[in-house]
C-alpha cells in the first residue's frame, strides 16, 4: 500500500480552508493509502502563541480530525512533539538545505515584503523541519493546498541532494494539488488566501463557527457587480471562491451550479451554498461534541506516537549512519 502523509499547524481554529485542502482528503484517501496525519504543534510556535490558547487549539484540531471522519484504525494520527526525531531531522535537513532555496520560498517572502518586523528564525527554517516531518516516513505522496506546493519541491530537492552525497536514503515524495479547493479565499477580501490568522475573522469560516455565524459570513461574501453566477477567477474571485467552496462540499461540478444559476441573483447563490456549508458544520460539530464527550484524544495520541516512532527512529538511524555521525550500531 502507498504511503500518504500531511499534517496541519493549528496556529487558531481550523478553518474551512483546511477542511476543504486538506482534512477531507485526507478522510477519502485513508481507505486506499496507509495515512499518516500528524499535528505539526512545533511550527505552530514560529509565531508566538499564547500557551493556554494553543493547548485548545491543538486538542481540538486532534478533535477535529477525528470528527472529520480521520479513523485512528485506519491512520496514524500524532502530536510532531511526541516524536523527537522530526526535530533532530529537521537539523540535519537544515545543514543540507542552502541560504538561496529558503530565501526563495514565497511564505517567507511574502511575511518580509508586509513590513513584518521581529520574524523569528525558526519561521524563516521552517522548510527544513516540513522536509524533515515528510522524509522521516518515505511518503509516497503529500497532499497539500497550493500554497504548501513549493516547500514540497524544496523537500524533493533536498532529498534528491541528500541521496546523491550520502547514497539512496529517501524516498523522493510527489506533492498531491486537487484540481478545485485548492486555495479557499478569504471572503471579505478574494484576493487573499483563507487563513486562520486573518486580522479580521469575517472572511473565514472556522469548523467550530456557530452556524448562524458562518451563514452570515457567507451573505456578506465580498462579490462583484457583474451581476451573474459565472466561475472566472479574475473578474469574479468572490463568487468563484464560493462556487469552489460549494463544488468541493457538495461534489457537485462547477459548470452544474452554474447553470442552474444561470438569471438567478447572487444572493439566491449565496443561500445555497450557505446551506451546504452549515449542513458539513454541523455534521462535524456533532461529531466534535461526541468526541471531546468521549475523552478520546489522548488514547489516540498515544497509540499514533507509538506506530509512527518505530518508523521515525529507524529511519533517522539510517539517515545519521550514512552522514557518519552515528558510531554505535542499533
Ligand atoms: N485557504 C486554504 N485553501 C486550501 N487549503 C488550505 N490549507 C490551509 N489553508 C487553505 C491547507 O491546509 C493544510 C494545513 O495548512 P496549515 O494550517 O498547516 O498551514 P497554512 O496553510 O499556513 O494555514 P493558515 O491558516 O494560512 O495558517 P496561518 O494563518 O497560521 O499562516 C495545508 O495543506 C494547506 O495547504
Amino acid at each position: 500500500m502507498k504511503r500518504m502523509l500531511s499534517g496541519i499547524k493549528p496556529t487558531g481554529q481550523l478553518t474551512l480552508g483546511n477542511y476543504i485542502g486538506a482534512l477531507k482528503n485526507f478522510v477519502r484517501y485513508q481507505d486506499d493509502y496507509e495515512m499518516i496525519a500528524f499535528i505539526a504543534n512545533l511550527h505552530c510556535i514560529t509565531v508566538y502563541q499564547e500557551p493556554q490558547e494553543l493547548k485548545k487549539n491543538l486538542r481540538d484540531a486532534v478533535a477535529l480530525y477525528l470528527a472529520c471522519g480521520l479513523d485512528p484504525k485506519k491512520a496514524t494520527i500524532f502530536l510532531q512533539t511526541d516524536v523527537l526525531e522530526h526535530a533532530q531531522l529537521g537539523y540535519i535537513m537544515a545543514c543540507n538545505t542552502y541560504l538561496g532555496e529558503l530565501n526563495r520560498m514565497t511564505q517567507f517572502k511574502d511575511k518580509m515584503a508586509k513590513g513584518e518586523t521581529n520574524l523569528s528564525a525558526g519561521l524563516y527554517t521552517y522548510p527544513t523541519l516540513m522536509s524533515a516531518d515528510i522524509l522521516i516516513y518515505d511518503p509516497d505522496y503529500v497532499p497539500v493546498g497550493e500554497d504548501q506546493k513549493q516547500h514540497v519541491e524544496l523537500t524533493r530537492d533536498v532529498a534528491i541532494r541528500f541521496n546523491h552525497r550520502y547514497g539512496d536514503t529517501f524516498k523522493i515524495p510527489e506533492p498531491l494539488v486537487q484540481k478545485v479547493g485548492a486555495r479557499i479565499m478569504s471572503l471579505s477580501d478574494p484576493s487573499k488566501k483563507m487563513s486562520k490568522s486573518e486580522e479580521s475573522n469575517k472572511g473565514c469560516i472556522y469548523l467550530l463557527d456557530e452556524p448562524a455565524v458562518a451563514r452570515k459570513k457567507i451573505m456578506s461574501a465580498v462579490t462583484d457587480n457583474e451581476a451573474h453566477v459565472a466561475f472566472d477567477p479574475v473578474k469574479q474571485p468572490g463568487i468563484s471562491n464560493l462556487l469552489q467552496i460549494h463544488s468541493s462540499l457538495s461534489n457537485e461540478p462547477i459548470e452544474s451550479i452554474t447553470a442552474r444559476f444561470e438569471g438567478k441573483g447572487y444572493g439566491e447563490f449565496k443561500k445555497e451554498v450557505a446551506e451546504v456549508v452549515v449542513a458539513e458544520l454541523e455534521k462535524i460539530q456533532a461529531n466534535y461534541r461526541a468526541i471531546i464527550a468521549e475523552n478520546q484524544i489522548e488514547r489516540v495520541l498515544e497509540e499514533g506516537a507509538a506506530k509512527a516512532r518505530s518508523i521515525a527512529a529507524r529511519k533517522l538511524n539510517k539517515v545519521q549512519r550514512r552522514i557518519g555521525i552515528e558510531i554505535r550500531k542499533r
